[in-house]
């Protein structure tokens, strides 16, 4: 018997740099994410389909439809969904404004927090041109790159054959390579910029597939991350706080949470009393 999953419900959930049209994407742990929760607005900030992907040759599984899906879904049991385009699917650029399925448009928003922040929401490939280290972006897309995440594909399959979490070999790979951090540190000070031109708390944006949350100069600069390398979303609490989930982390915790209880021959001997009444927290410290 499959029991229903736990569902929890946030204020407002961003997801961007899903890449759907590619075999880089990790849409089985996107699908698991959509099953286990739930929000009042969900943002799509940009790169959602690879339109420069699937130019190049059709590549569609099941899974990826069950994404649209799924939003669509949302969308018409009444989540306020909002797509603001990036660069792999510009193509939506030229309908901004409109509305398809219940999926709004822009080409950038201001998200009003439940504790009054306000933050600017942009894809953030805007950026590029402004960003010395821009180069390094060029591989977002490109034949290399994606050979990369086709390997982590493969790598974190075999994993999973053997009870491995899932474990981002390409992101790996791109924190090893100064250039690439060079350029994640330009880039974010490029948004955070933005960010104080518009008198807005923060930004939140994604684009170049690093989640991160951190105070730069005053505002705060969100970046939800993807769902080709590390599978992370942002959300926001009911009281206006802002939290990255790294969901494949949930994942193998839920896993460790579900596995069977060890026999009575393998637990170590009884806790002293003292111990026992400080209850759980204390035994997992322990
Ligand atoms: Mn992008």
């Amino acid at each position: 018997m499959t029991s229903e999953p736990t569902v929890t419900r946030y204020r407002s959930i961003w997801l961007s740099d899903i890449h759907l049209g590619t075999r880089g994407c990790q849409a089985e742990y996107l699908l698991d994410f959509l099953r286990h929760t739930e929000s009042d607005t969900l943002y799509l900030v940009g790169d959602i389909v690879d339109g420069w992907r699937l130019k190049k040759g059709w590549y569609w599984p099941q899974s990826h439809n069950d994404v649209v899906q799924k939003v669509l879904r949302r969308a018409r049991k009444g989540t306020a969904v909002f797509l603001v385009p990036g660069n792999h699917d510009e193509a939506f650029r030229e309908f901004i404004g409109m509305q398809f399925g219940g999926v709004t448009i822009l080409e950038d928003t201001v998200h009003v927090a439940a504790d009054g922040k306000r933050y600017l929401v942009i894809h953030g490939d805007q950026f590029d041109a402004v960003v010395r280290y821009a180069k390094w972006l060029a591989y977002v897309g490109d034949a290399a790159y994606e050979f990369v995440l086709r390997v982590n594909t493969l790598f974190n399959q075999a994993r999973r054959k053997l009870g491995l979490p899932y474990w981002s070999l390409s992101a790996y790979l791109k924190h090893k390579t100064k250039k690439a951090v060079e350029f994640i540190g330009a880039y974010e000070e490029a948004l955070a910029e933005e960010a104080r031109r518009r008198q807005v708390d923060g930004v939140i944006c994604g684009h170049i597939h690093h989640a991160e949350m951190r105070d730069l100069g005053g505002v705060l600069y969100v970046n939800d991350g993807d769902w080709v390398e590390s599978c992370t979303a942002l959300v926001e609490h009911m009281d206006g706080r802002l939290e990255i989930l790294y969901w494949a982390d949930v994942i193998r915790d839920r896993a460790r949470a579900a596995a069977p209880a060890p026999a009575a021959k393998d637990l170590p001997p009884a806790l002293p009393a003292p111990i026992a009444a400080r209850g759980p927290a204390a035994v997992e410290a322990a």
